[in-house]
Parts: C-alpha cells; structure tokens; sequence
C-alpha cells in the first residue's frame, strides 16, 4: 500500500477524528496538563483548553492541547526514549554474550596453565629439569596463537621438537660440539630416527585444529559483541523520530492521554526506523549457525578440553620414550654426524642422564567436561538470540508500549482513535520503499551497519575455515578495519584481542586436517580465500553505490 492510499483511508475512517471537533465547545486539557507535569515539564505554557492545532508540525492538525513548543519538547522526549530502549535491548545482550565470551577465554586459559603445571611437576628429577624451559616455550606459543597474535602453529612445534632434540644432545657424556651443522645433522638423523615416536607427527595436526577451533570460537563471540554494542549506537533519522513522536506523544496533543499505538502502527514505525539493523539479520544468523557447529568440536571425549589437558600426558611421554632411546640416538647421531664438527671430549658430563622420573600428569578423565558445558551455554543463547535484529521491532512494540492485538480497533493510529490498516512491512532495508510511516532512503545504507555486516562475514568466513581444520591467519597489524577504541577489554587480552583484520593476499597460512602433510603455500585454499575478499570487495562497493 503506498502513501496516499493510506492517507485516503484515514480520511475514511470519520468518527474518532471528530471526536472534539464537532463538541462545539473546546474541551479542557486537565488530562494532558497532568501527563505534561508528570513528564517534568513546566506547566506554564501549557492551554487549559484546547487550541485549534494549525501550529502543530508533527502531529496531525485538529484541535490539541500542545503547544508548538510542546510538541518540540516531546518530539525530543520520545527519541531519547526510543534510544533508550534500543541501547538497553542492545546492553542485554551484548551483556550476555560478553559473559560467555569471557566465561571461555578465562576456562581455556586455565586450561592451558592447568595442562602446562601438571607437565612441569612431573618433570620431577633434575636430569628432566632442562626441559622444562622447552615445554613452558611451547605453551607461551600457544596461549599467543590462542589470543591472536601472529604464532605459525606448524613452526612452533617444529621449533619445540628440535629444541628438545638439542636440550637432549647438549647433556650428552660425553659433550658434543655442536656447530649448526651438527645440529642440522641431527635433525635430520631425528627424522629418520623418530626419538619422540609417533608423537611429532601425530600431534600436529590435533594441536592445530584444537586450536584453530577455540580460537575461531572465541573470536566469533568477540565480533558478535562489538556488533551489538557498534549497531545499537546507531542515531534515528530525523525522519525516524517524527514517526516516533507521531507514534508515541501525537495522541496525548489530540487530548487522547491513556490511548496507546495500534500494534500493526508501532511496527511499521520501528521498522522503518530500525530497517538498516534488521539487514545484519542474514549474515547475523550465518555466524550463529557457524558458531553453533565449531562448538559441536567441544563435545565429548575427543573435545577440546580433553585434548588440551591430555596434551601433558602425550608430550611427557613422548620425552619420556626419548630418554629411553637417548644412549642409542646419541650414538647413532655421533656416528653419522660427528665429521661436521670436531669432537670435544674429556669435560665431564654436566649431569646425570640416568634415573628415568615417573610421569604424574593430570588425567584427562578429571577434566569434567566443563568446557563443553560452557560451549553448550552459549549455544542456547546463540539460538535464542539468532533472530534479534528482525526481531526487535516486535520487541520494542510489546503490549506495554502498544495497545496489543485484543485492541485493533481501540488505538492510536497516527490519525485518531481507529484500526490501523495499512499493512506491516516486512524486514531490511529494501523492503521499506513503501513503508507509510517512515520516509527512508532505501539508496543509503547506514555505513555503520554495512561495516558490521562485512565483520561478520569475515568472522564466519574465518569459522567455516576452521571447521575444515583450516585457519587464514590473520595478521595482527594496525589497519584494524573495526576501528578501535573498543571498550571490551578483558586482562591481558587486551593489546593484541582477536581483532580481524584482513590479510595481505600473499599471507595466509593454511592448516589442512586431518591430513598430515602439509598444503603448500598458496594451495587450493589461497585463491578460495582470495575470491572471498574479492566478493567483499564487490559487495562493499555495490553497497555503497
Ligand atoms: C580447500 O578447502 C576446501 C573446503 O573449503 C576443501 O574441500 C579443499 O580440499 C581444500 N583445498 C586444498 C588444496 O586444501
Ligand atoms: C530538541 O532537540 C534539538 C536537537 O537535539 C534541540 O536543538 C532543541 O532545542 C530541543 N528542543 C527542545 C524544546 O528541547
Ligand atoms: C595462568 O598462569 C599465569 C602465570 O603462570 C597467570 O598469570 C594467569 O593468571 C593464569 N591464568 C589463568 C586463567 O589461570
């Protein structure tokens, strides 16, 4: 229904309109005076009976109690009130997910120091006490990949594994002189050697997609925030918040004090004014059903948390086996390898390689699940929450805003005490073209809103990666496209938080699961990605045409 039809209707429908009018005498404004003063408003300038309202430039023309000073005062009062709303529906749930958010980070955390303590303890004998340094270097590494900084994983266990190899051949008796050749000998004697076992090759690609998943997971909760909390700044049009005032304070200037809006009216209104918000909706529901499927790698006995808390068992008995095979590999790498340096013999060993510690590491049976049940939390909040931007029109227009759907006929209609019948639009942007209520520019998306649109994209885009055991890592750098001064910082997260950023085309790092070798740089994967941000790019421009 277009706007003049709508108009037209209005006219048709008498009664209400005429309600003073045709009393011939001017009615008193007692009831509009004492709403007035109940607001806080001075009542000095307030009628004590009704004026005819050729003044009134918001309101529908016709006998009234406002004055055009009123009008102007009330028109402001009812935008604040309406911002009010949006920021406090807003604050709620960027609330809740903001608790979950850091109910996350700070139990993987914990994880993690829990995973590392309980390997340093069971290095018990001094001869083992040397490699604690190693281990502690790996969990550094991975607690920095976790919260976003520029860690290759890959690298870092390759660095782990050769820095335990050397820890090994630097206590041998007696010493080795080790140049870079010798090491570089024995790394490669190591690879065909195997000291550790299986266990380089088979952690990989499960500390990988451990890692990539929480990390995509925790990166996802933050970008939801910083939508909710971006988007629901968003100021209303000046055309917005005529609608409103027409909505909401229009009938106590017609003298109409305790009529409320019709339903079917209050929607039109906060669709109109909210049409750019309900446009996240699509991409909105897209990280949710994405976030929804990275937690289901959280589940049960090949979860996350019993992988990370298990990670202390199989790296202590992958040092363990080492130790066990230290006199063979020594001799066999001296053998092979020691014509790339000169032999330093005599020095006396600088400790014993003897006693073999008993490991005592957290068992994973005691890890209780409580990840999984925090991932499981959040997942019903994402559900409950994944229809928010459309729905929140309908959330604003509750019953103890509008005069509900048991009062069509007995409500405020924008015009008089009447249905409402112009047709409730439906959502986004585009669709507001023939909106009656609010005059809108369906040309000129709000920016803000596409900013975050796009942000969402490449978070889901960075999820869906993750759960093929991919992840493009993004580099941390100072073109943070989300702009910063960012208002959620948590401890030590802060500096260098999950911001998303996109990464120079010649930088991604691809991680494959379950597949053990590893892709080349600039695989397959490179030019999907790469054909993503094109398409973004596209996009941004088609929408900012
Ligand atoms: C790239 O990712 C897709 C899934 O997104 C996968 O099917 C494909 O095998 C990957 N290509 C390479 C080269 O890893
Ligand atoms: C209403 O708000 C506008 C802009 O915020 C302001 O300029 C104006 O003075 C306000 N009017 C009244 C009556 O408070
Ligand atoms: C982890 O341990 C470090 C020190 O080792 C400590 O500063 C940090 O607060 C711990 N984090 C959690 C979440 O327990």
């Amino acid at each position: 229904m277009d706007l003049s039809v709508a108009l037209l209707l209005w006219a048709l429908a008498p009664p209400a309109l005429g309600e003073s009018a045709g009393s011939g005498r001017a009615r008193s404004c007692a009831d509009v005076r004492h709403f007035y003063g109940s607001k806080g408003f001075s009542l000095s300038a307030v009628p004590h009976a009704e004026l005819s309202g050729e003044h009134l430039r918001i309101c529908p023309q016709g006998y009234t109690c406002c004055t055009s000073e009123m009008e102007e005062q009330l028109s402001n009062m009812s935008r604040k009130e309406v911002e009010r709303l949006m920021k406090e529906a807003g604050r709620s749930l960027q609330t809740s997910l903001q608790s979950h958010y850091r109910g996350f980070n700070g139990y993987f955390l914990e994880l993690l120091n829990r995973s590392e303590s309980s390997l340093l303890w069971s290095l018990q004998s001094v001869s083992e006490q040397i490699y604690a340094p190693v281990f502690q270097g790996l969990y550094t590494e991975l607690r920095g990949y976790y919260r976003g900084s520029g860690v290759n994983l890959e690298e870092a266990l390759n660095e782990f594994w050769a820095q335990l190899l050397e820890r090994l051949l630097r206590a041998s008796d007696p010493p080795l002189n080790m140049g870079e050749d010798f090491l570089e000998c024995a790394n490669k004697q190591a690879e065909v050697l195997q000291p550790f076992g299986d266990a380089p090759r088979e952690l990989k690609p499960k500390v990988i997609r451990t890692f990539v998943v929480a990390r995509s997971l925790s990166q996802g909760l933050f970008v939801s925030v910083e939508v909710v909390r971006k988007v629901s700044q968003v100021q209303l049009s000046p055309e917005c918040t005529l609608a409103i005032m027409r909505l909401t304070y229009c009938p106590q200037c017609r003298g109409l004090v305790d009529t409320k809006p019709c339903t079917s009216y209050c929607r039109n209104v906060m669709k109109g004014c909210l049409a750019n918000q309900a446009d996240l909706d699509a991409e909105w529901g897209n990280l949710v059903d994405a976030m929804l499927q990275v937690a289901e790698s959280f589940k049960g006995a090949s979860g996350v948390e019993q992988f990370v808390i298990s990670l202390a068992t199989r790296l202590s008995d992958a040092l363990l086996r080492m130790q066990k095979n230290t006199e063979a590999f020594r001799n066999e790498v001296r053998q092979a390898c020691e014509s790339q340096g000169e032999a330093n013999m005599g020095s006396p060993p600088p400790e014993e390689m003897t006693t073999q510690g008993k490991m005592h590491v957290e068992d994973p049976a005691t890890a209780g699940g409580r990840l999984e049940k925090l991932v499981m939390d959040m997942s019903r909040k994402l559900k409950d929450m994944r229809q928010y931007w459309v729905q929140l029109p309908n959330a604003l227009c509750n019953d103890k805003m509008t005069a509900g759907p048991n009062n069509e006929e007995n409500c405020w209609n924008g015009m008089a005490r009447a249905r409402y019948l112009p047709q409730v639009m439906r959502d986004g942007l585009a669709n507001q073209i023939n909106n009656p209520e609010v005059e809108i520019d369906i040309t000129k998306p709000d920016m803000t809103v596409r900013q975050q649109i796009m942000q969402l994209k490449i978070v889901t885009n960075r999820l869906k990666n993750a759960l093929d055991g991919n992840d493009v890592d993004f580099l941390d750098t100072s073109d943070d496209i989300s702009g910063s001064g960012s208002g959620m910082c948590y401890g030590d997260l802060c500096p260098k938080g999950p911001r998303i950023t996109i990464p120079r085309s010649n930088q991604p790092n691809l991680y494959v699961y379950p597949a053990e070798k590893k892709v080349a740089q600039g695989g397959g994967n490179r030019t999907n990605f790469c054909s993503l941000l094109l398409a973004l790019s596209l996009t941004t421009m088609l929408l900012q045409r």
